[in-house]
């Protein structure tokens, strides 16, 4: 019976997590619905990682984000700040009373990520295919700096178009940067169509592995499963640095968001924000007293 308390242990564990999943979802609809539209789609996509990153991964200090001996997340795609908030209003970084400035003028939650303006936000993403060339300079200095922090650098499918991406995974293996640890973000959707019908990016995970780093495949949308791959990348005593290539639904948790063509960029008609939210705690199981 030696195994048993462990696995409680870790189905606790999970359970916590699906709970900051449900919150995190919650938080991007609600700030979906203050601008009427926005990349939610996203969001509801990669809240899951976001919970296991923001809820038991990342070393930090949510009452002090700036603190030196932070583990760095950097948000390349600016697009996606919208999720990000979700996440450090979970986290306890940012208060959930902003959600209702979402997006207005002078908010500290513009609807594009910019590091001057959030706290938490490590960079100004949104030239696309940038955060990871920042994040081989921050884990460089971080190493020549002794530091044990890391960094982590979510990236889209659709940087995966991007030269500079390529620049910077093959720096990153040659400075043997076993700090950083990068996440893609596998939806299969961009801007213009699905991500493998504008540019093949398949098979991504050997080519990744090619340029020399370890490298993990994994259901973005399984919490266990990303547990173990966060915990295996962070623990790993190679010096290569680690990726994971996380497939996961748009719209995830929202059924009638799950099952749109386009979610690259999504506006819902006024009512069908409460459409939404309910069908998300539908989901999760969660009555209306619970909610209340
Ligand atoms: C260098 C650059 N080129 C183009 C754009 C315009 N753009 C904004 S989001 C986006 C889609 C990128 O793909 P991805 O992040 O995978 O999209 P999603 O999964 O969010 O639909 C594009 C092309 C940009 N922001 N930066
Ligand atoms: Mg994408």
């Amino acid at each position: 019976m030696m195994g048993t308390p462990a696995q409680s242990v870790v189905s606790d564990d999970i359970e916590n997590l699906r709970h900051h999943a449900y919150r995190i979802r919650r938080n991007a609809l609600l700030m979906g619905e203050v601008q009427g539209q926005g990349y939610v789609g996203q969001a509801l996509g990669i809240a899951d990682v976001l919970a296991v990153a923001y809820c038991r991964q990342l070393n930090m200090r949510a009452d002090d984000p700036e603190w030196e001996g932070r583990d760095r997340f950097l948000l390349s795609i600016g697009h996606y700040a919208i999720a990000l908030y979700a996440a450090l209003i979970e986290a306890g970084v940012i208060s959930a009373d902003e959600i209702d400035n979402y997006g207005s003028d002078d908010s500290m939650l513009p609807m594009s990520g910019m590091a001057a303006y959030t706290p938490g936000m490590e960079i100004t993403g949104g030239s696309l295919g940038h955060g990871l060339g920042i994040g081989v300079g921050m884990a460089l200095g971080l190493k020549r700096k002794n530091s044990g922090s890391r960094i982590y650098n979510l990236l889209s499918d659709g940087e995966l178009n991007e030269g500079s991406t390529w620049e910077a995974v093959a720096s990153a293996a040659h400075w043997k940067l076993d700090n950083l640890i990068a996440i893609v973000d596998v939806n299969d959707q961009q801007a213009d169509d699905r991500s493998s019908t504008v540019l093949n990016y398949e098979p991504v995970a050997d080519k990744w592995q090619a340029f020399g780093w370890e490298t993990w495949r994994v259901d973005g949308n399984d919490l266990t499963a990303l547990v173990e791959a966060f915990d295996q990348a962070v623990n790993s005593t190679s010096d290569k640095p680690r990726v994971l290539i996380c497939d996961t639904l748009m719209g995830r948790g929202v059924p009638f968001l799950e099952s749109r063509d386009k979610t690259h960029f999504i506006r819902v008609d006024e009512n069908e924000w409460s459409l939404a939210l309910q069908q998300l705690d539908e989901v999760y199981g969660i009555s209306a007293e619970e909610q209340s």
